[in-house]
């Protein structure tokens, strides 16, 4: 049963309780995640088998899979499964190709002094698909295709070992799709550590990208700060929230709400309802379609743990979904275009009745990797701008010295740096004996 409360009946108290998630307070994951970084730190790839051994209840010889398994693994995977892949793999190139852009223009600051910005691509960069209680080659999609695009030179892949010791068959094929012919197999906290300082099998990378549980984002957080290594984003458990209105179907309010909460019991799912009577349709379908659920267990953890907020209009509504800055913000109402302006946070946005979250997590083409834990406040979502950095670039002529050289020597003389200003002035002289 969802649990619900009226918006205006909240205190701010109780409105920050609502939006807090996953804090970790008395630091238990953290302690956890930061024995394993110095596990994989010293022991290197003995350390990952043993954490195979122990978490993923496998014994394996090697830490990888290479191009003639994956081969092999692709052969077994049924033809509907690889056309459906390959539309995503192809709405999802679409979406990202256009964001590429190498070099932007040229900006004349004053007459002589140009300058402009290009993107090179992160050479290595290391991405992990999780594996735990569901696989998800989508994931592979979402972070491989923009790591193609932006020409990252290097791109590891880590994803937790099945209990045969491979992988599962359609992240073979995504594989093959991207032209990646090896996989390693390491999950959670541990493969993000492996990637970070890299082992004896697994190569270090400049940056690391994957959702994963609160482990995996830990080791991200902690790691991002000590090993010299960039992350995408704290993208821990997954959440939505859903704005409905007198218009909505109950039926998919409660199939959008059920679909985040498969993901695991620490997914969450809120509803923000203009009425009552919404509500207590939508409890009854959450009731009637969890039943048919295989991860019913699980769903049904997740769903105790979410709510429902009874708001009096849009403006309710979108103020508490500004303030609990959601993953995922679905509007199941006709007035979302005059919503859409009012989003200040949210990592991504589904419009009207027939848009379900699911379209963006796998096919749609927008990317699906996303800031979650209400760091959608300052986070955006995986793009190709994620795998490139931007170097900015100026070139000075005569003219641009005579131009900008005089600022440039008071503001040195203002800050007391003495050889800023020669390295201006030098130049200064220069150009003034050859005019
Ligand atoms: N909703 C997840 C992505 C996903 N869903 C993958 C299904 N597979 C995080 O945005
Ligand atoms: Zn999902």
């Amino acid at each position: 049963m969802l649990k619900q409360y009226n918006y205006s009946e909240l205190s701010q108290e109780q409105i920050a309780g609502l939006i807090e998630r996953n804090n970790d307070s008395n630091n238990d994951i953290r302690g956890r995640v930061e024995q394993i970084i110095d596990k994989v730190r010293q022991g290197g790839d003995q350390a990952l088998k043993q954490f195979a051994r122990d978490f993923d209840k496998v014994e394996l010889q090697r830490l990888y899979i290479g191009s003639s398994e994956l081969a092999a693994l692709v052969e077994t995977l049924d033809d509907q499964y690889k056309s459906a892949i390959r539309i995503a793999f192809d709405n999802i190139h679409k979406f990202h190709q256009p964001q590429l852009k190498t070099k932007e223009k040229t900006i004349e600051t004053m007459p002589g002094v140009n300058c402009w910005r290009e993107s090179r691509a992160i050479e290595r960069v290391g991405l992990y698909i999780p594996g735990g209680s569901a696989v998800l080659p989508s994931t592979l999609l979402m972070l491989g295709i923009p790591a193609k695009i932006a020409g990252c030179k290097e791109i590891i892949v880590c994803s937790p070992p099945q209990k045969d010791g491979s992988v599962n068959a359609a992240i073979a094929f995504v594989c093959t799709l991207l032209d990646i012919d090896k996989i390693y197999l390491a999950g959670g906290a541990q493969a993000v550590a492996a990637m970070a300082y890299g082992t004896e099998s697994i190569p270090k990378v400049d940056k690391i990208f994957g959702p994963g549980n609160q482990y995996v984002t830990m080791a991200k957080t902690i790691l991002q700060g000590s090993a010299q290594v960039a992350i995408d984003m704290p993208a821990g458990p997954s959440e939505v929230l859903i704005i409905a209105d007198e218009a909505a179907n109950p039926a998919f309010v409660a199939a959008d709400m059920l679909a985040q909460a498969e993901h695991g019991a620490d997914s969450q799912a809120v509803l923000v309802s203009l009425n009552e009577s919404l509500v207590a349709k939508v409890q009854t379908e959450l009731k009637n379609q969890l039943e048919q659920l295989p991860r019913k267990e699980v769903t049904a953890l997740a769903i105790d743990k979410s709510f429902a907020i009874i708001a009096n209009d849009l403006t309710e509504a979108m103020q508490f979904s500004n303030s609990y800055a959601p993953e995922h913000l679905i509007l199941q109402t006709d007035s979302w275009q005059e919503l859409v302006p009012r989003i200040i946070n949210a990592g991504s946005v589904f419009l009207g009745h027939l848009t379900p979250e699911s379209a963006g997590d796998y096919a749609s083409g927008t990317n699906h990797t996303l800031p979650t834990s209400a760091y959608a406040r300052s986070y955006s979502g995986v793009s190709v701008d994620s795998f490139v950095k931007k170097i900015t670039f100026q070139n000075i002529t005569k003219e641009g010295v005579q131009n900008i050289g005089e600022t440039v020597e008071r503001l040195a003389e203002l800050e007391g740096l003495q050889a800023h200003k020669n390295a201006m002035s030098l130049r200064i002289w220069q150009t003034n004996i050859n005019s």
